[in-house]
């Protein structure tokens, strides 16, 4: 079953696609380096910080989590937008719930295999379309776009989706993530032209 989330912009604006986006219908790949070598079987995912149960994860104990499909749009804030991705994955909800997030928790850090850091407030995750996601239209994710895990953010421009996230940090200070420290914005909303600051 896929759950069709592509009206997910009613909440923030008039149109599906935001202002200053140019639809595409490729899938560009945009990485601030190389695509780093994940080995499923090596690799581990963990909930740290302000949890009450820390979870340390592998690739099969995510897959065995309550999953599902999406349809879903796609921002790069370098004005591309891709509709229409199906993403199969945990939603953050699913996995915040695992973890028991701390009652002080009001903002979140997402680690990557490539050092790549991105933040988010809490309330910003805590949503069913934030996908942990592991398939993409129906096949594994491919290691370019982030496989074998990455988030997606369908309300925000695209660079709050780690890709190869190898960890989730609840933190009770917002700090700032790889572009949120070279200018990019914090909130990230696309629908208010959020990009820089
Ligand atoms: N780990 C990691 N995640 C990342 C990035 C990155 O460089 N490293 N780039 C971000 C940016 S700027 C964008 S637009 C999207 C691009 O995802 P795609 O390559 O699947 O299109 O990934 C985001 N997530
Ligand atoms: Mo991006």
């Amino acid at each position: 079953m896929v759950t069709d989330r592509t009206d997910l912009y009613t909440e923030f604006g008039d149109s599906r696609l935001p202002p200053g986006q140019q639809q595409t219908d490729g899938f560009p790949v945009l990485s601030k380096g190389g695509t780093p070598a994940v080995d499923p079987a090596e690799w581990s995912f963990e909930v740290f910080g302000a949890v009450d149960d820390p979870l340390a994860l592998s690739f099969e104990e995510l897959q065995e989590l309550p999953g599902e499909t999406q349809k879903q749009d796609f921002h790069c804030v370098t004005g591309w937008s891709k509709f229409d991705c199906q993403f199969t994955g945990v939603s953050f909800p699913i996995i915040a719930e695992r973890a028991g997030v701390d009652s002080d928790a009001v903002h979140v850090m997402f680690h990557s295999a490539d050092g790549y850091t991105t933040d988010l407030p809490l309330e910003d995750c805590l949503r069913e379309e934030v996908l942990f996601a592991y398939g993409y239209d129906g096949d594994d994710l491919p290691a370019d776009h982030g496989g074998p895990l990455r988030v997606v953010t369908p309300h925000k421009y695209a660079y709050k989706g780690a890709k190869w996230v190898t960890g989730v940090e609840l933190l009770t200070e917002p700090e700032r993530g790889y572009w949120e420290q070279r200018g990019y914005s914090s909130t990230a909303d696309p629908w208010n032209e959020e990009r820089y600051g």
